[in-house]
Formats: C-alpha cells, structure tokens, sequence
C-alpha cells in the first residue's frame, strides 16, 4: 500500500468513527410543524428525532414564526437559505419552502453536524437540472427515481422528460400512455415534487402542427398529461427540417393560449427551437421566433454548435436575436453521438459570467442514468454557484460522494472514460489518463529498458484495480453495474497494454518465441475486448461495442503494436504464417508505376504541387521516384510518403502541405488477380478511385473494376 492510500484509509476509518457519533446525537425540532413538510421528513429520515433531543434544530421558512428571529439573514431570493450550525443549536431558514428543503440537504450531508458554521446561500441561475433528450435506451422507472433524489441532495431543480426514443413523446406523441406507464408517470411527478423538481414534460410533434386534427390531438395529450399531475410543458422541434417557423409560432401561441394559459396553475411553456445551436443559424428563424412567441415562453439553445460549452457572448448573441434569455441545454455528459464512449469528466469551459444571462441551465446526459451522475454533480455546482466552481474539485468531490470507499479505484475508471473519440461532431474531450500522458512525455519511444518497465507497470497497476471494481459491479454498485463493460473493457485494454510491453521487451532481448507469446495474448485481449456489448439486451435500442483510454492509450497501444510487429518482421525471426494479419501491401520502400512509367516528386522538397510520371528513371535521385507505403494502425488504410522528402500523397492526389491527418490523408489499397493495384481515397477523403490523366494523378475514379491501374513494385527486388 502507498502512503497516499494508506493515509487515505485512516482519515476513512476516523471519518466512519466520527460519522457514527454523529448518528448518535439526538436533535429536537423547533418549527416542524409550520416548515416545509419535505424537509421535515428529510431530517425524520436521516437524524434521530426527539422531544428531548440535545441538540436543536429550529426550521422554517420565511413567515414562520419559529424562524423569525432569523428572518434579515434569509438571503431574499427564492429557493435562498440560512443555515447555523453549532453543537447546541442548528438553525435551518429557507426563503421559501426549497430554500428550506435545500438548507435541509445540506446540512445533513456535512460530515461534522457539530461544527460552528454559518452560510446564506441563493442559486445563481433559477432553473437548474437536467433534459432527458437524448437517442437511445430511454432512463427506466427506478433511474428516474434515482435521479430525483439526487437532483433535490443537489440543489437542482428541473427534469425534462424528452427522450426521443419514447414514442409517446416523439414518433406517436399523440397516443395516450397505456395505464402502466400512466401510473409509472403520476408516480414520477410526486417523487419529482418531494425533491422540489419541477416535472415538465415534452412533446415532440415533429411537422404535425398544423390541421385542425393534429392540434385537437396535441390538446387531448397535454391534457392526458396534466390529469397525470403534470404542470409544466415543453414542445420540442429539434432534429427535423421545419416546414416553416410561421407555422411553429402559430401552433406554440395556440397551444399557449388553449392551454398553458387556459389554467391558472400551468408554468410558462419552453420551446425547443429547430435552429438550436448557432451553428445552423441561416436566415430569421430566431428573430421571427423571438417576435412571435409569447414573451414568456422560454427558448432552449445548445451554443455555438449542438454540443458546445457556453460563454456570455454566446448568449448576448441569443439574446439580440430573440429577446429572451437563452434555456440552456447542455449537451454534455450526452454520448448518444459516441455511444462507444463514456463521458466521466468534470464539466468544464462555461463561463460564470453567464449566471444572468440564461433562464436555465440544464445537462442533457447518458442513456447511463447512474454514470451520468458524475458529470451532474458538477453541473449542480456550477449551477449553484458559478462564481466559486471549480471543475477539478467538483469532480474529485463526486468521487468521494458517488463512491465512498472506493475512490482510487473509481478514479482511474473514471480518467479512462474522459474523451468521446471522433465523432459527427468531431469533438474531443481533454484530460484523459493523464498519468499516462505524461509517461508518453517521458517516453516517447518503447525502446529503453527504462521505458518498458515504466508502461508495464502502468497497465499492471491498472490491471490492479479491476477485481475491486467488478467486485462492485457485481455486488449491484448502482454505477459500476450499469457501466460492467467499461469495466471488462479496461481490463482488457491493461493487458493489452502490458503486453506491448512484453512485446517490445522480448524484441529488444531478441526472444522471437517470448515475443510471440506475447503478440498471441495482445492478439486475445485485443479480440475479448472487441466483443463488449454494453446494453445487450432484446429490445435494447442501442447495444454497443464499448471503448475506452480513445485519447491516449488506444492509439499508443496501436502505434506500437504496428512499429513492434514490423520492426519484428524485419528482424528476420521465423514466425508462423499466419500470424500477422496479412496486408495487401507490407509496409515498405516501393515504386508506383502505371502503363510502365514511374511516379516521381520532381520538386522534392517545395510546397504543394504535384507528382508526376516519367519514363525515365532518376539515376541521381533515385528516392524521388520511391514511395514508403505503411498501413496505418488507427485508420487501417496506407499513407503514401515520398522517400526523397517524407512529404504526403493528399486525397486530392498532391503534396500535401497541411500537417498530415489520418483521416484524410490515409488509402484504401486493393489488388486483383492479375497483381494490379487499385488507390482509393477514404474517410474524411471521400470514396474516390485513383485515376492518371496525362502524367498526373487524379482522384475521379467511381467503378471499382476500371481502377487497378498500377504496378507497385517493391524496390529492391
Ligand atoms: C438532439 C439531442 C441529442 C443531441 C446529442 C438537441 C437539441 N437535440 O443533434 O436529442 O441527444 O443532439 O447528440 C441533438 O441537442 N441533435
């Protein structure tokens, strides 16, 4: 054990020690019967309550009068509260009946209850939570549930029922809920009210919104949801192409005035725009929106692009265009676009100075209800109190309060599930295994002694922590059972790892036998891992093959599995034949000929232009007419390098000049019965075949039978 850990499990034990004095006080309650009932019922619950009780807890809101005393330290804003702390006496004084409740929650999470304190505290933005709005498995019964209660431990205090894949909200928005669901729904908005979240539900009708029967229809929903007990509403047009924004407003005002106004106990609606991010914006759809709406119906926005982090010019913008404040709809910790993919990082990159400037500001998350839960625990703080976040320390916080006991090992779970991989959006997250960063830091290359043993013992000690955290998963660990595969798939990915490691260490050794072994076992790991499915299940909507460590680790242990491999090949060592995966072309020196000419880089070392073939062959520089072609670990398709000047062959057939991307800059390479080769762009690149025109090469190929053109011929043969 380290000292860090050690240190670490004696402040646990004393904290445990002192946790369970504090179990042992007993409180007597000063206001109960006036206080809100929640919050009463909340200290009921999780302190021991008597007439005689040695400690006392005056509770109430503003207006009581057990709390009067205390009424000019209530901060004066809503959901505000103050909470003394002392060993004798607590006071707990709400604004209002949240601020009660929240000042509730927050004291009996404080780990020393007898402490002397004093807070007054009010949110800095009003509407604080999360949208269910995302593609996928929608959040069961019991992960709602779940949530509620962690919203109102949290301070946050809205949940928006949008997930797309619920027909009832989305593809037949207009059928009634069958009863089960209907009662599983009415059960879900009393357990949203206990936890002072506002339940509002969304409909998403798509372009069905403008017949007489499309709008009867909408009523007759909206009001099968309100007998359920719903009270607050929101339309959503999002992911559609819009008939006509004239259209939206008109049926937005219509379902206003018939019904939201029509009672005097609904919420103003909110609006989920079709031009939701600034990104799409084109034209006045925004304008003519903010013209058009009701001034209280709110609007959502996502940023600057459909998952983005917010900053006060975003909204300033938002604001000019609509004359309202932006609802924030954060689309993060939200993977439906990655699904291979885990998001447990902290949420970061939003600006304070955004606090008055957004009506709401709420998550989109997972599908992965509980391991969602990482993310929202910092986006409640945020929320809370913008001006004092700070991202790293939310999150460490999180780890204490969603695995107690056992955060080491959540930890590293949770650094290897940081980055989303490249996606539609194109978008990476940052801080991913940091350890292992720096290691690469330290040791670019897997040649020294040194730097084998120091990765070896990277994935050893990673392999470490997995029987703690299947442990978990297999004891019912609400988050680590919902997430098992990630779990098996770092596991996994470890001896992966550790097995490069040994590749390249019996490399080095000149052990053929010892390095074959090893590559056999990566070769295992590597195929047990390909086989993960998270969400495997009949019915699933989304069953996925689950990634990890995409941000550092996977491309490393890739790089070096192909460097070792090749460097193994090279060395002359006899191995089985059908060990490698064999590639249409071995990674190598070659020329590229066609009709018997010779491609060639006549102006070596100059930007851009293009190469060229040539009858003649070049005697004084031979290896401008030579080609390294090497398969690409992470795309699987080759790079085209010129030997003269290292420069790139570009999917539009030219040097290109950019840094290389392997997503452009990497091809398809097939050959036929006859030995010719065909060249075809791919990824980012297109689909286009290469083709010659003249003495150059051109990318307009489209008939896979009249591409295998070339001859490429190894040199030195
Ligand atoms: C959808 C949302 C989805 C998210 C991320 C909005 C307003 N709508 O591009 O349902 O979860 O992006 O993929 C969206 O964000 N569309």
């Amino acid at each position: 054990m380290n000292l860090k850990s050690s240190a670490l499990v004696a402040t646990m034990a004393f904290l445990g020690s002192f946790m369970a004095y504090a179990q042992s006080i007993s409180y007597k309650l000063n206001g109960a019967d006036k206080a809100d009932a929640d919050a009463v019922e909340l200290l009921k619950k999780n302190l021991t309550i008597s007439k005689k009780g040695a400690v006392e807890i005056i509770v109430g809101e503003a207006g009581d009068k057990a709390v009067k005393k205390y009424l000019d330290k209530i901060p004066d804003a809503s959901e505000g509260f103050y909470l003394y702390t002392s060993p004798k006496k607590v006071v707990i004084a709400g604004r209002d009946e949240a601020g009660t409740y929240y000042g509730v929650q927050q004291f009996i999470q404080m780990a020393d209850k007898q402490a002397v304190t004093e807070t007054a505290e009010s949110p800095a933005i009003a509407l604080r939570g999360v949208i269910e709005g995302f593609y996928g498995n929608p959040w069961s019964f019991d992960d709602r549930k779940s949530q509620f209660d962690f919203y109102g431990a949290n301070k946050m205090n809205v949940y928006i029922y949008g997930p797309k894949d619920d027909p009832y909200h989305h593809s037949r928005w207009y059928e009634p809920y069958p009863a089960e669901k209907a009662a599983q729904m009415a059960e879900l908005i009393k357990h949203a009210a206990k936890n002072k979240v506002k339940f509002t539900w969304a409909m998403h009708p798509s372009n069905s919104i403008e017949s007489a029967d499309d709008r009867r229809k909408a009523l007759e929903k909206l009001k099968q949801m309100y007998d359920l007990g719903v009270r607050s509403f929101a339309i959503f047009f999002d992911d559609i192409s819009a008939k006509s924004v004239d259209l939206q407003i008109d049926y937005l005002n219509f379902l206003d005035r018939e019904f939201v106004k029509a009672h005097d106990d609904v919420e103003p609606l909110t609006v989920c725009p079709t031009i939701y991010n600034r990104a799409w914006n084109s034209g006045n759809y925004l304008e003519k929106m903010g013209k058009g709406l009701n001034p209280d119906i709110k609007i959502m926005w996502t940023g600057n692009s459909v998952c983005d982090m917010i900053d006060a010019a975003d909204c300033q913008w938002f604001t000019e265009q609509t004359g309202r404040k932006p609802f924030i709809w954060l689309n993060y910790p939200v993977n439906d676009y990655g699904q291979h993919n885990l998001l447990m990082g902290p949420v970061v990159g939003n600006d304070p100075a955004i606090k008055s400037m957004v009506s709401a500001f709420c998550s989109n998350p997972m599908q992965y209800a509980e391991a969602s839960k990482v993310a929202l625990y910092s986006l409640a703080d945020f929320a809370w109190n913008p001006d004092e976040y700070d991202a790293d320390a939310a999150w460490e916080r999180s780890m204490e309060y969603l695995m107690p006991g056992h955060t080491d090992a959540f930890r590293t779970f949770c650094l290897n599930n940081v980055d989303v991989a490249p996606s539609v959006h194109g978008l990476r997250f940052y801080g991913e295994t940091p350890e292992f960063k720096a290691l690469e830091g330290k040791y670019p290359e897997l040649t020294s002694p040194d730097a084998i043993k120091a990765y070896r013992e990277y994935f050893d000690s990673r392999s470490a922590t997995m029987p703690e955290l299947l442990k978990l998963a297999d004891e019912g660990n609400p988050i680590l059972s919902e997430v098992r595969e990630w779990v098996l798939a770092l596991g996994k990915q470890a001896e992966q790892g550790a097995q490069v490691a040994a590749m390249a260490e019996a490399l080095g050794a000149n052990k053929p036998e010892a390095f074959i072994g090893a590559y056999r076992k990566y070769v295992e790991a590597q195929k047990d891992a390909s086989e993960i499915i998270s969400r495997d299940f009949p019915g699933s909507i989304q069953s996925v093959r689950v990634q990890t460590g995409t941000l550092h680790v996977a491309p490393w242990i890739k790089k070096n599995v192909a460097e070792l491999v090749d460097a193994f090949k090279k060395s002359g060592a006899a191995y089985p034949d059908n060990l490698f995966p064999k590639q249409v072309i071995e990674n190598g020196t070659y020329y590229i000929k066609h009709n018997g000419r010779l491609l060639g880089n006549p102006n070596a070392g100059s930007k851009g232009g293009k190469p060229l073939f040539q009858s003649e062959i070049d005697d004084i520089n031979p290896n401008r007419q030579e080609w390294h072609i090497k398969l690409n670990p992470n795309t699987e398709r080759y790079e085209i390098r010129n030997s003269k000047d290292e420069r790139y062959l570009n999917e539009v057939c030219s040097f290109g000049v950019n840094p290389y991307s392997p997503d452009w800059n990497t091809y398809i390479i097939t050959v036929n019965d006859e030995g010719k080769y065909a060249i075809r762009n791919a990824g980012n690149g297109g689909n286009a075949y290469w083709i010659v025109e003249g003495d150059y090469l051109r990318a307009a190929g489209s008939d896979d039978a009249d591409n295998f053109i070339f001859e490429i011929v190894p040199v030195n043969q």
